[in-house]
């Protein structure tokens, strides 16, 4: 399985994340991406290829052009306003408050974000469109003809809306993967989002649509990030009634329960005969993640990934969160060699 890789994934290094009420240094960091590729080239599991260049068009098929270029603004606007620390919202627009745009970048960080932990640095905006860059390779291999391909994509995407950030997400890769395959000759495209998170934002993305199913393992927002989202009465809206599929389960969850709900996921993705498939692939459900509560063990990612091999699509890998550094390698490579081996 040929690997996609982007250098460029380094320019996204904060130093802060407001977690527990003190700027932590993230979770999120440049470490991750570098600890699977080292794994990719360890064990062998094929080239590893720079990402092409695809430019805006592809993104703005899935976000909103004004949050793009907020996105590619936000750092300058923040130092030029003479903000000292890195770029962090403190206010939103909650119930019964003004959905205005404001024209300050204080106003707008509130304005697009969806949490406060993703601070955004120089460099941010430059990385994440580096990512959308390695998805969209990754699909277009998928659309080429290649069986399965491997988006190493970071920073991740799955908690970005079409007009939010948040989650340690700005561009959601997946999303973006998913409709570029959509545009270049898949009618159907299912997308399985194993991220211990709810994936809120390619929710949000395809929420109204038939032409691609959206299904989600994760813990229950009633007790984890993103709160908000991700309850399994949200099943889409319009023609995308019934095309959306949360199974979120309890803190806690353990590899027999978890397998469970993959089976279930797997059955829907099934019935719904898909041309291709893009997993979003978060790591943090691994028993020794620092933010997450699930208690898969390393061995259990080969069996997962051997599981979703049996649906025997033309699968793209997206990767997505997982910050058990020292582990992350090994777990994500392991559903990579499943797949590759059923
Ligand atoms: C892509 C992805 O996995 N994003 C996750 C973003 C989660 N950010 C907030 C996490 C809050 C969890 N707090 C638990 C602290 C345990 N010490
Ligand atoms: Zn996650």
């Amino acid at each position: 399985m040929i690997t996609v890789f982007s250098q460029q994934h380094l320019l996204r290094d904060a130093r802060t994340e407001l977690s527990g009420g003190q700027l932590i240094s993230p979770h999120e960091c440049p470490q991750r991406a570098q600890m699977v590729l080292e794994r990719v080239r360890a064990v062998g599991l094929g080239e590893v290829k720079a990402p092409q260049r695809f430019g805006l068009e592809p993104v703005l098929r899935v976000h909103d052009a004004g949050f793009v270029d907020f996105l590619s603004t936000a750092w300058a606007d923040w130092v030029a306003a003479g903000n000292r620390g890195e770029a962090i919202p403190d206010c939103w627009p909650a119930r019964r408050m003004s959905q205005h745009r404001p024209t300050g970048i204080a106003g707008r960080l509130g304005f697009y974000a969806m949490a406060a932990e993703t601070s955004i640095t120089a460099g941010s905006w430059e990385a994440a469109a580096a990512a959308a860059d390695v998805a969209l390779s990754g699909a277009s291999l998928i659309g080429g003809g290649a069986r399965a391909a491997f988006a190493l994509c970071r920073p991740p995407g799955h908690h970005a809306a079409r007009d939010l950030f948040g989650g340690y997400c700005f561009l959601n890769n997946a999303a973006i993967a998913a409709q570029h395959l959509r545009d270049h000759g898949a009618a159907r495209v299912a997308i399985l989002d194993v991220d211990f998170h709810h994936g809120n934002g390619t929710q949000d993305i395809f929420y109204d649509r038939s032409d691609v199913l959206y299904v989600s393992l994760h813990g229950d927002p009633s007790e984890e990030f993103p709160y908000f989202s991700g309850y399994a009465d949200e099943t889409g809206s319009g023609a995308g009634q019934g095309y959306t599929l949360n199974l979120p389960l309890p803190p806690g969850t353990a590899f027999g329960t978890w397998r469970s709900a993959l089976d279930a996921a797997l059955g829907r993705i099934r019935a719904f005969s898909a041309d291709a498939l893009v997993v979003s692939l978060g790591v943090d459900t691994f028993a020794g993640d620092p933010i997450s509560s699930f208690k898969l063990q390393s061995a259990d990612f080969t069996t997962y990934g051997a599981m979703i091999g049996g649906c025997a699509l033309p699968t793209l890998f997206v990767f997505e969160g997982g910050y058990a550094v020292a582990e992350i390698g090994v777990n994500a490579v392991n559903v990579l060699n499943g797949f590759e081996d059923a």
